[in-house]
């Protein structure tokens, strides 16, 4: 396929500017505990001033391999060459089309499918900058998909990171649940572009309100991400409430590029934390470069508990029930990373201590647990 980039090299210039000022905020490095074992105060400090952390090293080599070989597999069996068909590129069928919910969202090339749009709730306020798709593309491409957990054994493996778990602890709490697994996939001078956004909906008038209410998303990249693949991100804003995206454009000339924003930049292996306030979004990938992120959030127990779902896991009422099945898929990805890294100090998840048996990583329990399991998100 051509490569075309059809946006203007001012956006060279921003992506470079974009990066120093991303350098400049000292919010990076490897995830590390003091000798008590808690959150190292430099990290906690540099997250809650940006919005997010950019955790290096994260995944190393030998798990970063089976990580894209299971992905890569996975992403062949897309629909293809559009969202409408039953059969993927080598006239497979095409994975997942049998779930509950089809795992596949996808859009015409370096188009902005939601920007402007209800969906989501009606979060992404703007539509973005869409540049003109090369002519041989194909008419849909995969833009994120959904049932992460069940895409790939090594997808779960990582969702069970003893030290990602120990991260998310520390915000929120020991019985934290999760939100929702997805790919994120960008493909060069294919991807299409995720407009400007707060993830966070429901308690932005909530009492109780503060900056770490709507939980976070760990973002692993399988190969890196720059400023013209990645996301981009406005540092402050999950302390901010509510951001009007549309008045931030009119007083940007119109413009999608935010003077403030800064990319999320990193190698492969590295997994940054994004607060589900802050304002973010990415660019559609005109460059040559792939980005494959592998995307999953965790939340306080009491902000999902008894409300009822306005993202993933829409209209459901997130009870107490409800709200336990779907955490058990924590210590089933703890025992498969446990027996495929046996060395590795395993994390414990105090909510299902005592219940190791029934979250062994067995064929039956991986089937108990992961069919559909995405019906019941959290998502808030
Ligand atoms: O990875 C991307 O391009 C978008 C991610 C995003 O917007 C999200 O996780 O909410």
């Amino acid at each position: 396929m051509t490569l075309v980039d059809t946006r203007d090299p001012s956006f060279d210039t921003y992506c470079d500017e974009g990066v120093e000022r991303a350098m400049a905020l000292g919010n990076r490095g490897p995830i590390s505990f003091t000798d008590d074992g808690d959150l190292h105060p430099d990290i906690v400090e540099a997250y809650g001033r940006c919005g997010f952390y950019v955790f290096e090293g994260v995944v190393a080599d030998e798990e970063l391999q089976e990580l894209r070989v299971g992905i890569d597999a996975a992403l062949e069996r897309a629909p293809y060459p559009d969202r409408h068909s039953a059969v993927d590129r080598h006239g497979r069928p095409a994975l997942g089309l049998d779930w509950a919910l089809s795992p596949w969202t996808m859009a015409a090339p370096l188009s902005d499918p939601v920007g402007g749009t209800s969906a989501n709730n009606g979060r992404h306020h703007i539509k973005m900058h869409e540049p003109e798709a090369p002519s041989d593309a194909p008419a849909h491409v995969p833009l994120l998909v959904g049932s992460g957990l069940r895409l790939s054994d090594a997808f779960l493996r990582v969702f069970g990171h003893p030290g990602l778990l120990r991260v998310a602890e520390h915000f929120n709490g020991p019985d934290f649940t999760p939100f929702t697994e997805v790919l994120f996939v960008k493909e060069p001078g294919l991807g299409p572009s995720v407009s400007w956004h707060q993830d966070g909906q429901l308690h932005w008038d909530s009492p109780q309100w503060d900056q770490n209410i709507h939980g976070f998303n760990f973002q692993v990249q399988l190969y890196g991400s720059t400023p013209r693949n990645g996301v981009w991100v406005v540092p402050g804003t999950h302390r901010l409430g509510r951001v009007d995206i549309a008045e931030r454009m009119r007083a940007n000339g119109g413009s999608d590029r935010w003077p403030d924003g800064v990319p999320l930049v990193c190698g492969p292996g590295d997994c940054t934390m994004t607060n589900r306030q802050t304002l973010h979004g990415s660019f559609p990938n005109t460059s040559n470069e792939r980005r494959i992120t592998v995307n999953f959030g965790f939340h306080r127990r009491s902000s999902v508990l008894g409300q009822r779902g306005v993202l993933s896991g829409t209209g459901n009422l997130y009870d107490e029930e409800y709200v336990r099945e779907r955490c058990r898929t924590i210590p089933l990805a703890i025992d498969a990373r446990a027996q495929r890294f046996p060395d590795e100090e395993r994390y414990e998840y105090a909510p299902t201590v005592g219940e190791e048996d029934r979250h062994r990583y067995t064929p039956e329990n991986a089937a108990a647990i992961l069919t559909d399991y995405n019906t019941r998100d959290l998502g808030i």
